[in-house]
């Protein structure tokens, strides 16, 4: 609070100064504001703190938020924050406090602690793990800044105002039911599966494995071994390489956790003279369906890839925007996904008792996704 007053002031000081200046054509240009220093905005750029017309904020003043992002690790969380960024840009009437935590749990605590003594309007949260979060979001409440989680959850505090993202266990459980249906369609009675997860304690992981290994037990199939690859391209080369030496010859069906990993195996699995995909004696399944990961399903590298949508921003804006018209947003706010498939053998698959639609990855699509 005390930081709006101090910008109200900077404000009104820097209105003052302009209509001085105005009469005077040898008057400095006005000092910077305190979010002009922040965002190193340079100092004639007064008009960039102008209130805009449709600035979501009572005044006319910016709307500050800190965004914790995990990191940096893959296609995926690119198009995360991008999208984030592209939102809660200083046009739309936001000044995006931005920290890239680099996949390190303390540093992302710490970043939290850092937005509420600047005493931010909002905190955005991508947590990396999904438990330790209680005792920082009581800080958060009792600062009485707003917390919003995007994409991963938290499971061991609900001092949050809203969750947006998805069902991981749901991604998992669609890979299950594609391969029990896509193996009965090719005649393929043995499974014998190798899967890289992702980012241990992430819920992203914990809900892909679950669901994906759910079905394997229903279906009797043989998961040979899973091994993190921490949702990056290196690990999943890293993993799938020492697969390939301890497993030679005994699995069929590779499950990375996201398209970075699987595009590490692809290059691990050639190196090993392990064919893959559609024309390959090794079913590669993926998840995220970043554009990168959707061409390689077109070429028939990746059989499947379950789509995991990062761009949850324009959601939260929408939460955000019902917090200051008073309003009570939704505590859940799902992502929508789709399944994307190389071969149209496959119509749909049944994923909790709902038929799902498959689809067939196209030029059109790929042009169009994140
Ligand atoms: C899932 C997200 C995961 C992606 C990975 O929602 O948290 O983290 O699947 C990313 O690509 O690294």
């Amino acid at each position: 609070m005390k930081r709006k007053i101090a910008s109200i002031l900077i404000c009104v000081a820097m209105v003052a100064a302009m209509v001085v200046g105005c009469g005077s054509k040898e008057e400095p240009a006005a000092a910077p504001t305190e979010q002009e220093a922040e965002a190193d905005t340079p100092a004639d750029a007064p008009e960039a703190d102008a209130p805009e017309a449709d600035a979501p904020a009572a005044g006319g003043e910016l709307i500050t938020i800190g965004f914790a992002q995990v990191g940096h690790e893959s296609d995926w969380r690119t198009a995360s924050t991008k999208s984030c960024q592209d939102v809660f840009s200083e046009a739309n009437g936001y000044d995006l406090q931005f920290v890239d935590c680099d996949n390190d749990s303390a540093e992302q605590l710490n970043a939290v602690r850092t937005f509420i003594e600047q005493d931010v309007d909002y905190i955005i949260i991508d947590p990396i793990v999904s438990t330790g979060w209680d005792t920082v979001l009581s800080e958060c409440e009792s600062a009485g800044i707003p917390v919003i989680i995007i994409d991963r959850t938290i499971d061991d505090s609900d001092k949050y105002v809203s969750w947006v993202g998805s069902n991981f266990k749901t991604e998992g459980l669609a890979a299950g039911e594609w391969l029990k249906a896509y193996t009965e369609a090719k005649n393929i009675s043995e499974v014998n599966v190798l899967v890289i997860e992702g980012s241990t304690g992430a819920s992203a992981t914990i809900g892909r494995t679950e669901g994906f290994k759910e079905i394997a037990d229903r279906e009797g199939w043989t998961i040979l071994d899973s091994q993190s690859g921490d949702f990056t391209q290196e690990g999943g080369q890293k993993v799938m390489e020492s697969y390939c030496k301890s497993y030679e010859g005994k699995f069929n069906v590779v499950v990375c956790q996201n398209d970075n990993e699987a595009f590490g195996a692809m290059d691990a699995m050639k190196a090993a003279s392990v064919s893959y995909g559609v024309n390959g004696d090794v079913i590669l399944i993926s998840f995220d369906a970043c554009t990168a990961g959707l061409e390689f399903v077109m070429s028939g590298d990746i059989n499947a890839d379950f789509e995991c949508n990062p761009l949850a921003a324009p959601f939260v804006e929408d939460v955000i925007k019902t917090l200051q018209s008073g309003g009570t947003p939704e505590k859940e706010v799902y992502m929508v996904e789709h399944w994307y498939v190389n071969e149209d053998i496959l119509s749909s698959i049944e994923v909790n008792g709902e038929s799902q639609e498959l689809t067939v990855v196209t030029q059109d699509i790929i042009d169009a996704q994140y």
